[in-house]
């Protein structure tokens, strides 16, 4: 039996927080294998990048067709993607993998403030990779950016949510872990359906560097064992929940995601196709 493996296409966190580093723990917490094609490194701690290394495009091209033949790849996540050549580049190579899941999460700044992408890389990154993607997922700061218009309240955000449907065809889940309240409501909207996932918000946490990351990788792992995108929305998110307050300290004041092995004895494993 193969098993289904997971690609990330993200940045490196010299950390360990965010970033590849982060998608590689949640799919080893769901059992599955990642491959991986590194972007950009960054020099980090959690409270500040401070230095970003950016990958050759033709290198970022070379890792991604060295895995997108061998392995069993079903679904894979972007994370930070840095500039326009490389989205240019991952967008026209993954035009050719239409049976691959695709969760598109915008990354754009970094818990730090630091900026991540650059201004006209946003525009590529709507040209060229929100149309081949099955899920985008922006938070509340990010959809504010792609939709162009401020979310305060759930009508704007469900507004928000369906003008990103019309525009790209690709189903979304507004984070609403930045809004301010006891409870941290995402919404995903499919095309037709507004679903919420809730999860009481977990007061000072040690950590949460890294639960964008994190979440998409759920998300990725979810959908690479075969899940429905609202089965894979809730798992996803209790996923999230569980690391955040799991979450332990990894030096005086530095603290990191803790560990949901919980999805680790649920093996549905789909046949190759
Ligand atoms: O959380 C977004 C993110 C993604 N990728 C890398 C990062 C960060 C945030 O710091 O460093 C590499």
């Amino acid at each position: 039996m193969v098993r289904p493996c997971c690609l990330t296409i993200a940045g490196s966190d010299s950390g360990g927080n965010a970033g590849v580093q982060a998608d590689l723990r949640t799919f080893h917490a769901y059992h599955l294998h990642g491959c991986t094609a590194f972007t950009a490194l960054t020099a980090q701690h959690p409270e500040a990048v401070t230095a970003i290394h950016p990958l050759p495009i033709d290198f970022i091209r070379a890792q991604l067709e060295a895995v997108l033949d061998g392995y069993h790849i079903c679904a894979l996540k972007t994370g930070m993607l840095h500039s326009p050549q490389a989205i240019e580049t991952i967008a026209a190579t993954l035009q050719a993998t239409p049976k691959i899941a695709k969760v598109i999460d915008p990354v754009m700044v970094a818990t730090s403030g630091a900026r991540l992408i650059s201004h006209d890389a946003i525009a590529v990154l709507k040209r060229d990779l929100f149309p081949l993607a099955t899920l985008i997922t922006p938070n509340r700061i990010e959809a504010e950016i792609l939709a162009g218009c401020a979310i305060t309240n759930e009508t704007e955000a469900k507004d928000a949510a369906r003008a990103l449907y019309d525009t790209y065809g690709a189903s979304v889940i507004l984070k609403g872990g930045h809004f301010d309240g006891d409870l941290a409501i995402d919404l995903l909207y499919d095309g037709e359906t507004f679903t919420p996932a809730i999860t009481p918000r977990i007061p000072n946490p040690i950590s949460t560097h890294g639960t964008g990351c994190t979440f998409a990788a759920a998300l990725t792992a979810e959908l690479a064992l075969g899940r429905t995108l609202v089965e894979a929305f809730r798992g996803a998110k209790k996923h999230v929940h569980t690391v955040i307050e799991r979450a332990y300290l990894v030096g005086p004041t530095y603290g990191v995601l803790g560990f949901n092995d919980e999805y680790a004895k649920v093996r549905r494993y789909l046949p190759i196709q």
